[in-house]
């Protein structure tokens, strides 16, 4: 089985050396990384060319133009499929995902065609050091896009999944035009229509060893209420059709 994990790079320097070597001493058969950067200024798509010279399974894509989550996700997604991956992964290159994880990610694929990493099921947690009105905002987000939307999972805003391509390649994920937290549940949100197996395994999701944090409270509270609008979006999409 061949598992490509999109890792979105920005300002990532010092993280993204640290991270494939982390990644790469799992040892999980057939992975390959494909890092997907924005021009970052801090030279992390110069990083990224010199690892995959020095290592088979790594490839990169850079990104011209307006950077964004959403949008690096999409350009990685379609290059993938254009390939013949069977599974997709998602990644934070902050060190949030632990990437010790990764083996029991792959193997939750067994029983679904969509594994999350999840911080809001028993054995999952999140940093010590969120304020509380992160980790307030965080669980009630999540609860509430959880509930409007009838998503059987709890961790919804997440980013470390694996997904098997024929449930990537059955959603319009190209049309979903949100940025961060919103893109993340609006996918779940179309696979979730789409019939899609879920599996979570828990993980403990630690705040970033280095790099500035680009999380804004605004971006949560505007996340929250886009919930609605998805909703609305989708309401006559069917696997197949255009919404
Ligand atoms: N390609 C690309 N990657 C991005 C962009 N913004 C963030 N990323 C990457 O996406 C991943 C998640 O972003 P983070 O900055 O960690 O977002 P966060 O976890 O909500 O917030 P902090 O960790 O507190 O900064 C990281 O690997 C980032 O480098 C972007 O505009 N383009
Ligand atoms: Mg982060």
């Amino acid at each position: 089985m061949k598992i490509t994990i999109i890792i979105p790079t920005y300002n990532e320097a010092e993280n993204l050396p640290l991270l494939i070597e982390a990644i790469q001493a799992q040892q999980v058969p057939g992975l390959h990384i494909l890092i997907v950067d924005d021009m970052s200024p801090d030279g992390t798509g110069d990083i990224a060319d010199a690892l995959a010279k020095q290592h088979k399974n790594i490839e990169v894509l850079h990104r011209q133009g307006p950077r964004g989550l959403g949008r690096a996700y999409v350009y990685g997604f379609d290059h993938m499929l254009r390939g013949d991956t069977d599974v997709i992964g998602q990644m934070d290159c902050d060190f949030s995902h632990p990437p010790e994880k990764l083996p029991e990610l792959v193997a939750k694929l067994a029983e679904s065609d969509l594994a999350l990493g999840s911080r809001y099921i028993p054995g999952g947690s999140v940093d010590e050091k969120w304020p509380l009105w992160r980790k307030a905002l965080s669980r009630w987000g999540n609860f509430y896009a959880r509930t409007i939307l009838g998503l059987p999972v709890k961790d919804v805003t997440g980013a470390f999944r694996l997904w098997r391509r024929e449930l990537l390649e059955k959603i319009p994920y190209q049309q979903v035009v949100s940025s961060g937290y919103v893109f993340l549940y609006e996918i779940l949100y179309l696979a979730h229509r789409a019939g899609a197996r879920f599996g979570e395994v828990p993980f403990h999701f630690a705040d970033r060893r280095f790099g500035q944090s680009k999380m804004r409270f605004a971006v949560q509270i505007e996340a929250a209420l886009r919930v609605w609008q998805v909703r609305w979006r989708y309401r006559n999409w069917r696997p197949g059709r255009q919404p």
